[in-house]
């Protein structure tokens, strides 16, 4: 497994984009529905329990969090969308920006989309899944949670998902993960690795 991402430290985080580090140098981030498992995700990713907060309250992550793991190369956990309980203004002040994150950010070379299993290709995901095609981003999905499936159901969540994605984008990527298990942790961190242009990759 790349141990690109295990040197991660957090670094900021911000409620408004004009927050955020200076643009420069390059970033992914982890994009999907509130609950999905996005801040687990990182955690198993660069193998720090802890560095990004998860709760079992949904809408937990409210802020964009920045996380760097080497000089000006980010890891940044997005708040999640489409969760209903979140207030009105905060969901639209989060829609807001996201929307002007995505658009502007020029550091900004990638997107994870991590999906519950169980519940995947929702509306916003979709979306997400054709901007970072249409902006030329990379692009890698995650089906998490598949601890919560057996293997003939996980197998088959993988290929209906896959077909699904292939009509929308012909360069997404997809597996299968438990961020939990960290099961899939090699495969994500080896896909994320060659996105960077650097001495590491
Ligand atoms: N069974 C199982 N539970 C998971 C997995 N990944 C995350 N969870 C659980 O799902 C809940 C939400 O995880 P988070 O990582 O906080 O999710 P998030 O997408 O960051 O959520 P927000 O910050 O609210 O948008 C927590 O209770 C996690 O322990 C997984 O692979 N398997
Ligand atoms: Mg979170």
């Amino acid at each position: 497994m790349s141990q690109l991402f295990s040197q991660s430290r957090y670094l900021v985080s911000a409620y408004r984009y004009d927050q955020l580090p200076e643009d420069n140098g390059q970033e992914i981030a982890f994009a999907g529905r509130s609950n999905a498992g996005k801040s687990t995700t990182i955690n198993a990713l660069t193998n720090h329990k802890g560095l990004a907060k998860v709760s079992k309250t949904p809408g937990r992550t409210q802020l964009f969090n920045c996380f760097e793991f080497a000089p000006n190369q980010r890891l940044v956990d997005l708040p999640g969308y489409g969760y209903a309980k979140v207030p009105e203004k905060m969901r639209q002040h989060w829609q807001k920006e996201i929307d002007y994150y995505l658009m502007n950010r020029k550091s900004l070379i990638g997107v994870v989309i991590i999906m519950d299993i169980r519940h995947p290709m929702k509306s916003f995901d979709e979306q997400m899944i054709h901007w970072a095609y249409q902006s030329g981003l990379h692009s890698h999905v995650l089906l998490n949670k598949a601890d919560k499936l057996s293997r003939s159901q996980m197998t088959k969540a993988l290929h209906t998902t896959q077909k699904n994605i292939a009509t929308i984008s012909d360069s997404t990527t997809c597996q299968t993960f438990s961020a939990l298990r960290k099961e899939g942790a090699d495969v994500l961190s080896n896909t994320l690795t060659p996105w960077f242009k650097s001495t590491h990759a």
